[in-house]
């Protein structure tokens, strides 16, 4: 029987197990990325492992979220990783450079081989064939180490493409359509693979922005063919030889279909607070506009940015509107720079950043208070763009050029018969490495740094028999790990400080949460479905953790999130009756007897006040024994 392409580059990978879907499969992974805001956790935790020389093919440490280095500690965090990298044979990436995502698809992606990311947007790789998937730190340590990364076989969900974009009707505008389609949780325990006659109309950046915001559908990864405009894509980079043919199989068969016609669709947006509430733009324009932000990991190609400039070229924003724009990499802002492209977003009144997450993760340029904000990001949960009572909508580089010109949420084919965006793809991208540092040659030389703001991480103990303590909070569905571990200017230069981190656990859903668990030395999280949707940060395990949080019962979890949790000693219980949800409430009292054989059969019975509630949890024969030893690091020492 045929093979769609999702299995047969498991196949070429797999280490144990059998390609099932649901099953546990380990497979071998190729090349690992990390960036500073989890990075210096991944690193510490590589130490802790021992792991000397990494034993991938390729792995790079970049430093694109926060580089505002207002103060020491920031600074701190980027010579520890450059020195760690420096050690351990990692590449790095200097601040400046780009965005992980953007840059390791221009320069190191391969296509066929695997990619793990300690970034949850690390399936930007897919669209040049690789599959690219996000991690905790943890686990991406010890892919580095050469350890085989284990996961449940995905399912393989065809999205069959027909037809072509109308102009002005953008990739961004596919994958809004998917995600309003799916859901935010509609990719959990799956991988988007992309297919059919519209794949060869899309160009590899475009490519690109839709399996980067299939992170947004809870997806596993997301990944197209490769073909003649891959092999294209990789020879104006120089990088021909890293090309190979990849395709499904004429009789592959998929667990589940869909289909998307490129032709009808319109351009979209997703409204506040989140990436799936999506609407035609025809449907809410007029709405008055702030803030633009053009950037981000979904949409900073050099594309995206000459298509920008166009729409921009000769045009002034009104005064009531801060246009900021922060090109993907060093290569796409040094050829818009060479080119013109800058002077003409420059001269319009755009503020240009650089290359980095920036805004994307609050860091700088916070709306005002109640602020309307398009973004061509891929995450508008509330706060996120560091003003809680601000709306963030997710829109397209073009609706977000237009609409900043027009100071309203704009339909862009409106400038459809004034600005030609047919830009062409270069022939040869502008290629200079020398932000990419070679790690060392003489290795046991290289001195690894740690500054002050550098602390420990918190590690667990082996599951008890008997678990106790109160609900200390009860939140609703998808729940992100925005709320439960916030990431803003204030708090990214402390992702290397989970003491200092743990005073904002939860605080935008209850402000008292962390005192409430370090009153009573913690207790167990409530949650609805898609519990701890979005980023792939472990902070959001280790904080609870260091909190004292034993269990989070809820009605089913994120893939990273649930995988954090194990990795941290955690329970991820999940209620075997969804109605069971409401009839607890914070505050009530929760037991767990004979925890150990209970997690071993796989379902949990849980007193709360005294009555009993069934739970289930669902794990790997490897999660069961990580969980049980209290987290990765102590099952890895267990076994010497
Ligand atoms: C994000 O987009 O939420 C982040 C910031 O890139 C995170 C990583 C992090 O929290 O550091 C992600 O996507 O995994
Ligand atoms: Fe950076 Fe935003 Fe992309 Fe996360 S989603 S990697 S913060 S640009």
């Amino acid at each position: 029987m045929g093979m769609n392409l999702t299995q047969k580059i498991i196949k070429s990978h797999l280490v144990e197990g059998e390609m099932i879907a649901g099953e546990q499969i380990g497979i071998k992974i190729d090349q690992t990325l990390t960036q500073d805001s989890t990075g210096t956790m991944a690193y510490l935790q590589l130490e802790a492992m021992e792991i000397g020389q990494v034993k991938t093919l390729r792995s790079v440490a970049y430093i694109d979220h926060n580089m505002l280095q207002q103060s020491f500690e920031n600074a701190d965090d980027h010579k520890y990783i450059q020195t760690v990298a420096d050690k351990h044979g990692i590449y790095f990436s200097k601040p400046g450079n780009g965005i992980c995502h953007q840059v390791h698809l221009e320069r190191f992606g391969i296509p066929g081989q695997t990619l793990l990311g300690s970034d949850s947007h690390t399936p930007t790789g897919g669209g040049i064939g690789m599959l690219a998937m996000g991690a905790g730190g943890l686990d991406v340590a010890v892919a580095m180490g050469g350890g085989t990364y284990y996961m449940n076989m995905p399912k393989v969900l065809k999205v069959e493409l027909t037809g072509a974009l109308k102009p002005f009707v953008t990739a961004k505008d596919v994958i809004l359509e998917v995600l309003r389609v799916l859901s935010v949780k509609g990719g959990v325990g799956k991988v988007i693979e992309y297919c059919g006659e519209g794949v060869k109309t899309l160009s590899v950046p475009e490519r690109a922005t839709i399996t980067n915001m299939g992170a947004e559908l809870g997806a596993t990864t997301s990944i197209f063919p490769t073909d003649e405009t891959t092999l294209s894509f990789l020879k104006a980079q120089d990088r021909e030889k890293d090309f190979t043919l990849l395709t499904a199989d004429a009789d592959a068969t998929y667990d589940e279909e869909i289909t998307v016609d490129l032709s009808s669709l319109e351009p979209l947006t997703a409204l506040p607070h989140s990436p799936d509430n999506v609407k035609k733009v025809k449907d809410v324009k007029g709405v008055k506009v702030d803030q633009v932000m053009i950037g981000s990991c979904t949409n900073s190609s050099y594309l995206d940015m000459m298509k920008v400039a166009r729409i921009l070229k000769g045009k002034t924003v009104p005064p009531h509107v801060s246009l900021v724009i922060a090109p993907g990499s060093k290569q796409v802002l040094n050829m818009i720079a060479r080119n013109g492209a800058l002077a003409d977003m420059i001269d319009a009144g755009a503020r240009i950043l650089e290359s980095g997450c920036g805004p994307c993760i609050g860091m700088g340029q916070a709306p005002a208070s109640d602020a309307v904000s398009l973004r061509t990001i891929n995450r508008n949960f509330k706060g996120r763009c560091g003003t809680t009572s601000a709306g963030v909508y997710i829109v397209s580089p073009e609706t977000a050029a237009v609409s900043a010109l027009e100071g309203f949420l704009t339909d862009p084919r409106t400038y459809a018969d004034k600005v030609d965006l047919s830009v062409q793809m270069p022939e040869k991208f502008e290629i200079n490495d020398n932000m990419i540092v070679s790690p060392s040659k003489t290795p046991d030389e290289v001195e690894v740094i740690k500054g002050p703001n550098i602390k420990p991480f918190p590690v667990n103990v082996a599951t008890p028999e008997k678990i106790e303590g109160i609900a200390l909070i009860k939140v609703e569905d998808n729940i992100t790990t925005d709320h439960i571990m916030p990431s803003n200017a204030k708090l990214l230069p402390f992702r290397s400080n989970i003491p200092h981190l743990s005073d904002y656990c939860l605080t935008p859903c209850d402000p008292e949460f962390p005192a409430r668990a370090k009153a009573n030395g913690g207790g167990f999280i409530v949650g609805g479905e898609n519990y701890g949707q979005g980023s792939s940060r472990e902070h959001a395990a280790l904080v609870p953790l260091y909190l004292g949080v034993k269990a989070v019962l809820a009605k089913s979890f994120a893939r990273i999130h649930k995988a954090n949790l194990i990795n941290s000693g955690i329970l991820p219980l999940v209620f075997a009756n969804p109605a069971d949800y409401d009839t607890i409430s914070a505050d009530d009292k929760i037991v767990i007897e004979n925890a150990v054989e209970q997690v071993k059969s796989g379902k949990v019975t849980v007193l709360v006040n005294g009555k009993e509630i069934n739970m289930i949890i669902e794990l790997t024969d490897k999660e069961q024994e990580v969980l049980l030893a209290g987290g990765k690091i102590n099952s890895i020492k267990m076994k010497g």
